[in-house]
């Protein structure tokens, strides 16, 4: 598994707006008005709140570009954790929630090509019920990676396939798959808190992981995204999706500015060996150089 990342023209697109709104002082330290860097920040997806603290914060700074390295720095060490599971819990059950098209699907290949890499079995659970295409295209994926799998033939309770699998599966770790959920749909996430309290009393430390899928092109909703899923069930930490596609990737230091919540790693691709740890060097690098 590479540890590399890629896609942050986030930071491409904020080198080239600072160097259009910087000066170069006489001493040839950077100095910039503080309305101005907040400005970039929102721009590449910071986030009103975040931005203007920030740029507060650097106000003072001589060396902008170099304290905004720092400070991004200091935001995202704490919270850029590896994937990594409790093997002394077995089945280590992980459920992957989020809404409609951010890439949960496509996790669980992800996952369970890099749980299996590892050396660990994987089952999977085909928790989005609504729509066939959705079992569909996750079969096809299990086909691929050589993992058992657990599903419904005709729509049904998705809480009902989660038991199954949880009372049958011998793996190591189970994914549990849930539908696309527009989280202001009551409906939808009633269903989905149903699986965790299903799970839940299988196993009363089921789930091990509760992982939230974002979208990296998501802006200010991603916010939304991990207040509303919060409420149905902790999350545990974050999956940013789609980092490979332009995306401006400030939703990451938004997340951890505002959340605390772990970012367990990035996807980069529609492949199921597309996920990789979040490197911050390479973040700040592609910052300075
Ligand atoms: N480029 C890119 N596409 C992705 C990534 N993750 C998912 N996708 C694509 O996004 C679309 C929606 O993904 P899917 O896993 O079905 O989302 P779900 O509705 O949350 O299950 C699919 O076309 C995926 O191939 C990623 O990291 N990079
Ligand atoms: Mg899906």
């Amino acid at each position: 598994m590479t540890c590399g990342i890629s896609g942050l023209s986030f930071f491409k697109k904020l080198k080239s707006t600072i160097s259009g709104v910087f000066s170069t002082g006489t001493k040839g330290s950077v100095r910039i008005g503080d309305t101005d860097l907040e400005d970039v920040l929102i721009g590449a997806d910071f986030g009103v709140d975040l931005a203007s603290k920030i740029a507060r914060e650097l106000r003072a700074e001589k060396d902008v570009v170099g304290a905004l390295r720092m400070k991004l720095e200091s935001i995202l060490q704490p919270i850029i954790k590896d994937m990594e599971i409790d093997r002394s819990k077995k089945p280590f059950v992980i459920v992957l929630a989020g809404v409609n098209g951010s890439g949960k699907t496509t996790t669980v290949a992800k996952l369970a090509c890099f749980f299996k890499a590892e050396g660990l079995s994987v089952d999977i659970a085909a928790c989005d019920t609504f729509r066939a295409a959705a079992t569909e295209q996750l079969s096809a994926w299990a086909i691929k990676l050589d993992c058992r799998i657990f599903k419904s033939e005709t729509p049904k309770d998705p809480a009902s396939v989660a038991f199954d699998a949880l009372q049958s599966t011998k793996s190591d770790v189970l994914l549990i798959d849930t539908a696309g959920r527009l989280q202001n749909n009551t409906n939808l996430m009633s269903e989905l808190a149903k699986i965790y309290r299903t799970i839940g009393k299988i196993d009363k430390s089921a789930p091990h992981m509760n992982i939230l899928i974002i979208d990296a092109t998501t802006g200010q909703n991603s916010i939304e995204q991990i207040k509303e899923f919060s409420k149905v069930h902790p999350i545990s930490g974050i999956i940013i999706s789609k980092m490979d596609g332009g995306s401006k990737g400030g939703v990451i230091t938004r997340v951890a500015g505002e959340f605390e919540l772990p970012i367990l790693g990035i996807g980069t691709g529609e492949n199921e060996h597309n996920f990789e740890k979040f490197s911050i060097e390479k973040f700040l690098k592609d910052l300075v150089e």
